[in-house]
């Protein structure tokens, strides 16, 4: 790990980062349950375990104070009328933030608090999201024709808390209606 404050460049465009440590790669098989037409999901996969988005991370200790950091490519495509999209977590230190700036690409961040609050901001080049401390986010790439490409920022030593949106699913959701992005309310939302 580098122990130096350093530079790195990050192209404006699609691309990858000029340094990373670790290449997360997640396919539709890692999204059981999280979309809302399971048919076509089942259906999906089984004839392809399609790459939905990819990380680019730059590794730092896992400590208060580290800023773990990278970039994320979500490539195009739907399941069903749902648009390709993060799995979505809270942090496991649910009083951290991230900051998310869109390299590339058209997108938007579903987000809520335990409390049941909710937030869709659109996110477009050049601009940037701040994820508040305690609200889960997830990131949908809403275009079906290019890579969404974002940087992201937040604590080292924030974990990932996966479960709960696992279980329970976003209370909103984006999908395609007229060939557009469209909020809707999640007819599968969970009370835990
Ligand atoms: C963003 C960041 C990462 C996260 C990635 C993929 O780039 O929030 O921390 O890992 O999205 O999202 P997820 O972990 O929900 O699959
Ligand atoms: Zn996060």
């Amino acid at each position: 790990m580098r122990e130096k404050p350093f530079a790195y460049s990050l192209p404006l465009g699609a691309g990858k980062p000029s340094v990373w440590d670790n290449h997360i790669m997640r396919r539709l098989s890692s999204m059981k349950g999280q979309y809302l037409d399971q048919m076509v999901y089942e259906t999906m996969l089984s004839s392809e375990d399609t790459l939905l988005y990819e990380v680019y991370e730059i590794k730092r200790p896992e400590a208060a104070g580290e800023l773990l950091q990278g970039i994320s490519i979500i490539h195009p495509g739907k399941v069903g009328d749902e648009y390709f999209m993060t799995k979505g977590h809270f942090h496991q230190v649910l009083d951290t933030g991230e900051v998310y700036y869109c390299l590339s690409g058209q997108g938007m961040i579903v987000m809520e608090t335990p409390e049941g609050e909710a937030e869709v901001l659109e996110f477009r080049p050049g601009q940037v999201v701040y994820v508040l401390p305690r609200w889960a986010h997830r990131t949908v790439n809403t275009s079906l024709a290019d890579d969404l490409v974002f940087y992201f920022a937040y604590p080292a030593n924030a974990g990932h808390d996966y479960g709960t949106i696992e279980q329970k699913g976003f209370r909103k959701l984006v999908v395609e209606r007229d060939g557009r992005p469209t909020v809707i309310d999640n007819p599968r939302w969970k009370q835990a």
